[in-house]
């Protein structure tokens, strides 16, 4: 049988248009897809929560594919090595606490397991605003990023949810719209942003999970993200600490939810 060039699209639309729909309604929305959103979605679709990602790029992961500048290999301490197992990612012992892991390995393991295990990730999409009402957050804003990048005027569209986690690294995008649209109501020493600090791999690492945590009402932080809203340091490319606050906010939302 010849194919048919229509079918082909009929196919596309008609199934891109179905997952759209089924996810106008969810009961978390992530924002970013590196590491540590790739794992929290992993586990909240596992534990069988409604959950959908939104990432800017046509590709997902984030800060992890280039390891340490470009050179594609991620440093994991001990303490998160049980999560790289969970997907199957082969790892070496460097030395003492610390392991190694080839960086296409880790994001591309990470991507296939999150959504084998019921996360949907929606790629090319931005999240530009959420939808507030005064008991909190109730869902995210989204445009087509080409439409982003292009300046275009044209309105986006919205979708309801439970929560919303920000996992979009060092630019706190979620956040920053919050802190914009309701100026000091973080639940930061200063009500705002406090911003990232300059690089100290061991005292970030363990600030990251002590920092992953609800924000404003209905808006949690992960990641790199969380410790740019709490004025934590940065850590370079090492990948425990992403890793295992990805672990935590899915933790706390399932108990939520
Ligand atoms: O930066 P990123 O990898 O976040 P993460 O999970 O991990 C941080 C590490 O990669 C590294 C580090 C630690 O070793 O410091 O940087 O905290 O991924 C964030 C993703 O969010 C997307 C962005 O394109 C990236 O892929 N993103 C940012 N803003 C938006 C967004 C937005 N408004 N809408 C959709 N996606």
């Amino acid at each position: 049988m010849a194919l048919d060039e229509v079918v082909i699209s009929q196919a596309i639309i008609e199934r891109y248009y179905k997952k759209l729909i089924d996810n106008l309604e969810t009961d978390v929305a992530i924002v970013g897809g590196g590491p540590s959103g790739l794992i929290a979605g992993y586990f909240l679709a596992k534990a069988g929560k409604k959950v959908a990602l939104y990432e800017r790029k046509l590709s997902i992961g984030g800060g992890m594919w280039g390891g340490g500048m470009l050179f594609n290999e991620i440093v994991v301490q001990k303490s998160a090595i049980h999560l790289l197992e969970e997907f199957g990612i082969r790892y070496n012992h460097f030395k003492e606490d610390y392991y190694t892991a080839d960086s296409i390995e880790a994001i591309t393991s990470l991507t296939a397991g999150a959504i084998r295990a019921g996360l949907t990730v929606f790629n090319c999409i931005s999240v530009e605003d959420v939808m507030m009402r005064p008991e909190g957050i109730m869902g995210l804003v989204i445009n087509w990023s080409p439409v982003e990048m292009a300046g275009l005027h044209v309105d986006p569209l919205t979708v309801r949810t439970k929560f919303v986690v920000d996992a979009t690294g060092h630019a706190t995008e979620v956040v920053k719209v919050v802190v914009k649209k309701v100026p000091g109501k973080l639940s930061t020493p200063s009500g705002a942003i406090e911003g990232e600090k300059s690089m100290w791999a061991d005292k970030a690492e363990n600030l990251t999970l002590d920092n992953t945590q609800e924000i404003f009402p209905g808006l949690y932080v992960a990641g790199m993200a969380a410790n740019a809203t709490f004025g934590g340091p940065r850590m370079g490319p090492i990948f425990g600490g992403m890793l295992l606050s990805g672990d935590k906010v899915a933790k706390e939302l399932i108990q939520r939810l």
